[in-house]
């Protein structure tokens, strides 16, 4: 009888540690003005039904499944766009705190159902309480369109027992290509959309140290003033022009600074 809370237990922990290191470098690339190719991460642990199904179609006995199944623990990477895979893939293959061991290309050599996606197979040494245990676990990365494709096409395969009917399948493989044009064409004015997006992203930090300073002031600041400060405050902000933002922010810089002294 196998212990399934005890076997799933550390790749849960790996799930986890996996979707913390990936959703951090996401974030600090953010923090540090830098493009990041990562649009976001999610986890999952194969269940017990689904690892029993590939054991039983792989011939795989159970003392060797927790080495021969690498995808129990697995974790999904996001991107925007195409262009964004190979430096995902890159930033995964020069990560000292894993080891890539196989890589699957379904971009390129897209499989029959129509599934596009990156998988790498990786080892992952986690820290238990019983010592290090090396982890297999698989990262699928994909863009959001061929997220959209193959998360509906699972369910459906789930749905028929992967017998999809020959009708539906074939709307599938139109959905596939539809997705596969929906990349191709974001990729066209992916850097209008990369700067739209950093242009927000600069805007929403400077409004962010605006208002901490506007806090900061109301402690040391005479009332009259506040009220001016709000008022301009409203008023570059409606003008939405980011020179008259970033003036104001100095402005406050300046202002606090004179407090302090
Ligand atoms: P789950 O647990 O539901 O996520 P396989 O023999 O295909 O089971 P293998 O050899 O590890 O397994 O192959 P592969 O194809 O590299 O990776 C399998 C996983 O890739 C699948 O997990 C899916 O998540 C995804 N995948 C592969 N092919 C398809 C496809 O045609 N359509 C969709 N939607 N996803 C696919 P599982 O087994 O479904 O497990």
């Amino acid at each position: 009888m196998i212990n399934w809370k005890e076997l799933l237990y550390p790749y849960e922990q790996a799930v986890e540690e996996l979707l913390l290191k990936f959703r951090s470098l996401d974030k600090e690339c953010r923090q540090l003005g830098m493009y990041s190719p990562i649009d976001s991460v999610c986890g999952r642990l194969k269940r017990p039904a689904s690892i029993l199904e590939k054991a039983g179609r792989k011939q795989i006995p159970p003392e060797k499944m927790e080495e021969e199944i690498e995808d129990i623990a697995g974790i999904r990477i996001l991107c925007q766009f195409v262009e964004d895979i190979p430096k995902v893939i890159d930033m995964i293959r020069q990560r000292k705190d894993m080891t890539v061991i196989e890589e699957r290309d379904y971009i390129n050599h897209t499989k029959p159902s129509g599934y596009r996606s990156y998988h790498m197979i990786i080892r992952y040494p986690l820290q238990t309480a019983l010592g290090e245990k090396i982890i297999p676990a698989e990262i699928q990365i994909r863009t959001n369109a061929m997220n959209f494709w193959a998360t509906a096409e699972h369910s459906l395969r789930y749905k028929y027992s992967g017998n999809i009917p020959q009708q539906l399948q074939d709307r599938l493989t139109n959905c596939a290509e539809a997705a596969f044009r929906l990349d191709t064409e974001m990729a066209t004015i992916r850097e209008e959309i990369t700067n739209a997006q950093r242009l927000n992203e600069i805007k929403n930090h400077l409004v962010a140290n605006i208002l901490e300073n506007i806090h900061n002031l109301y402690f040391e600041a005479e009332l009259a003033d506040m009220n001016e400060i709000n008022k301009e405050f409203i008023r570059v902000w409606n003008g939405d022009d980011m020179d008259a933002l970033r003036e104001f922010n100095e402005k406050l810089n300046v202002m606090a600074e004179m407090y302090r002294v």
